[in-house]
């Protein structure tokens, strides 16, 4: 790999990409470039492997072979494919959610563990959502009553899941019971998906659409309860400032870096880093632990207890390259099996916790959560070894950091509105909407992929939306892409909001108690709290009587890489949204099913894909959907949901 200076955005990633290239260390760039060329059949969604008659591969010129061995036509194996892809993105979701739930199982048997129930009130709130018969009363009773229906919801095999259809907008649910979509449980949802892909099961390209699009609610499902489980066991956030980007990494300090997506391990670390401060100072580290974040456990722990972002998905092996990290604790999902390699080039410590996710000659430390805070005490203690290992003339921080407000959760969205309104919280937001200062909101989502300059197409979509009075929410690797280069500040909010925007959230920021205004974009947390934002796009089409697709709401994952980006994707079009994705998903070699998924879709459930592969054009059309849908909710203003409009565009 050259030192290109257009691998990523992120002014602190660029250096030390020269430095890996000068030490001769690959990166996930340096793999991408070796990776060229990259398969033309598998790029369009031609390829199949599920048996092993094959692979085949359709000519996508129409020369070659149009069937499989089987005879699965082309939109068959890419329709196949697609709803594999959501299936096992709703499989890690849940699998979290899950991981979580026998946490909060323990707890109710009586177990003694080094977690307790954080927000109770958040508890007893969703079991009087869902009119859950509790016998008895007390804290103990509640969680033992939410473990029961949270089970329910991965198991139950018949009917329609009550969760799904207490916790997100009335008239979307409706619609989606209607059209039979609504999954009964996670897991028999899961099931089904992964038999109906096999070979010689269903080869019907829009039957297959649909068990995506209801694989996609199991995985919305999943996200929601892994999100309640994370505010019931760790809290709910609030808001609260911190800092972004590698500059958070400290010379003086002992830096242990938190990467995955389960917060709980990360947490554990939290609550004993302090009983090693003075032990840190012995060794040298006058500056004590320094803990950060990377990815998902790192927008975890950012909002809940203001642990510094050190960097997003596609530079985590640049952490590493600072040379300042004594040890790396990962978990699960979107951890790069090439970092022991970088780790064993450094002093690093990389550390595994979870069975289901281990990497050879990494060490691994089993996660319990009987006895997570001496697990923890012990990684710790890996760290301050490794600390005197450290080659002081090998470290590189970058000085490069944002300060960061983050915490935006729909309670403390909706708690901040209420200071405006408290009888009707939602309703400053509407009368923004309705005055058209505020044109819309936009769920900017998703991950870093090396085929797009890092961090670039999330920072120019979010700006030009801002532009135009459009706020930006934020999650998962996108919500650290904007940390990290400076989009959370309430410093960038006069550069980059549009007048109005900036009105709004100044007096916001007022109310917040803050010296200036919000920042531009609100950051909601890791990737399973997408959940979060559909949560409060139901609230507010239900205030206003009106379904999700017809709110001036859009989404966008401009970097997406991961199975789970698909299955979140589809699961926001699934709830009205119409979402963008900036990397061609491997969908387009399978013309009819590509127009079923612009056609069929939209006619069915109001939202699309808009498949764009160029920044400006996808911000455009972005803008426009929302202009289109704010002018027309508001000249349609009480009345019921009428004909859907239908913007697709897949270029
Ligand atoms: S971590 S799924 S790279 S957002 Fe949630 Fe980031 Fe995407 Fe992983």
């Amino acid at each position: 790999m050259g030192s290109d200076r257009r691998h990523s955005f992120d002014p602190a990633v660029q250096p030390l990409l020269e430095k890996a290239v000068e030490a001769n260390i690959e990166t996930g760039w340096s793999r991408y470039e070796d990776m060229q060329e990259q398969c033309a059949f598998g790029s369009l969604g031609l390829c199949c492997r599920i048996c092993m008659m094959g692979p085949c591969r359709i000519d996508p010129f129409g020369e070659g072979a149009q069937r499989g061995i089987c005879g699965i036509s082309a939109d068959g194996i890419v329709a196949r494919n697609l709803c594999r892809m959501v299936a096992a993105g709703a499989s890690a979701h849940s699998d979290h959610a899950h991981h979580m739930l026998e946490v909060l199982d323990e707890l109710a048997a009586g177990e003694s563990l080094d977690f307790s129930v954080q927000d109770a009130e958040k508890m007893g709130a969703f079991l009087a959502s869902l009119s859950s018969e509790t016998e008895g009363s007390g804290a103990d009773v509640s969680t033992r009553r939410f473990v029961e229906v949270a089970r329910e919801e991965f198991s139950r095999s018949r009917g329609e899941s009550p969760w799904l259809k207490a916790g997100f907008s009335k008239k979307r649910q409706q619609l989606l019971s209607t059209l039979g979509l609504i999954p009964s449980g996670i897991d028999p949802t899961i099931r089904e998906t992964l038999h109906r892909t096999n070979v010689g099961v269903d080869a019907d390209p829009e039957n297959l659409l649909l068990g995506s699009l209801r694989c996609a609610l199991a995985d919305l499902l999943g996200m929601d309860i892994s999100s309640f489980l994370s505010d019931i066991l760790l809290g709910t956030p609030g808001l609260t400032w911190s800092e972004a980007n590698l500059g958070v990494l400290r010379e003086d300090a002992v830096n242990i870096a938190l990467h995955g997506h389960n917060p709980l391990f990360g947490e554990s670390i939290v609550a004993v880093a302090p009983e090693f401060v003075e032990a840190a100072k012995l060794a040298g580290a006058t500056g004590g632990i320094n803990l950060v974040g990377v990815c998902c456990t790192g927008n975890e722990l950012l909002g809940r207890h203001c642990i510094p972002l050190a960097t997003n998905s596609a530079s985590q092996e640049v952490a590493v390259l600072t040379g300042s990290l004594e040890a790396m604790l990962v978990d699960v999902q979107c951890v790069m099996p090439s970092l022991i390699n970088v780790c064993e080039c450094f002093h690093t410590r990389l550390i595994t916790t979870s069975s289901i996710a281990k990497i050879p000659r990494a060490t691994h430390i089993p996660f319990k959560a009987a006895t997570a805070q001496d697990s923890a005490r012990k990684i710790i203690e890996l760290a301050l070894e490794a600390y005197p290992k450290r080659n002081h003339k090998r470290v590189d921080i970058p000085d490069v950091k944002q300060r960061v407000v983050v915490g935006f959760s729909v309670e403390a969205i909706m708690g901040l509105l209420s200071k405006l309104d408290q009888d009707d919280p939602l309703a400053p937001l509407i009368e923004s909407l309705r005055s058209g200062r505020l044109a819309g909101l936009a769920l900017v989502a998703g991950c870093n992929n090396y085929k797009v300059m890092q961090d670039s197409s999330i920072v120019s979509i979010a700006k030009g939306l801002l532009a135009d009075n459009i706020l930006v929410i934020a999650t998962g690797c996108a919500a650290g892409s904007l940390a990290k280069l400076g989009l959370l500040s309430p410093d960038a909010t006069a550069e980059l909001a549009g007048e109005t925007l900036l009105e709004l959230l100044s007096t916001l920021g007022h109310t917040a108690g803050l010296a200036g205004p919000l920042p531009p974009v609100w950051h909601m947390g890791s990737c399973v709290d997408n959940s979060r934002v559909i949560r409060l796009l139901s609230a507010l089409a239900d205030r206003l009587d009106v379904d999700v697709d017809q709110l001036p709401v859009v989404a966008t994952a401009p970097e997406a890489m991961s199975e789970k980006s698909m299955a979140i994707a589809t699961a926001a079009v699934t709830q009205g949204v119409t979402t963008h994705l900036g990397v061609v998903p491997p969908m387009m070699g399978g013309k009819a099913f590509v127009g079923m998924l612009e056609e069929g879709v939209t006619q069915m459930l109001g939202a699309s894909f808009v498949i764009e592969s160029n920044p400006e054009k996808a911000c455009e059309t972005l803008k426009a959907i929302i202009k289109e849908k704010g002018a027309e909710l508001f000249r349609a203003a009480g009345a019921t949901v009428g004909a859907r409009s239908s913007h697709v565009h897949c270029s």
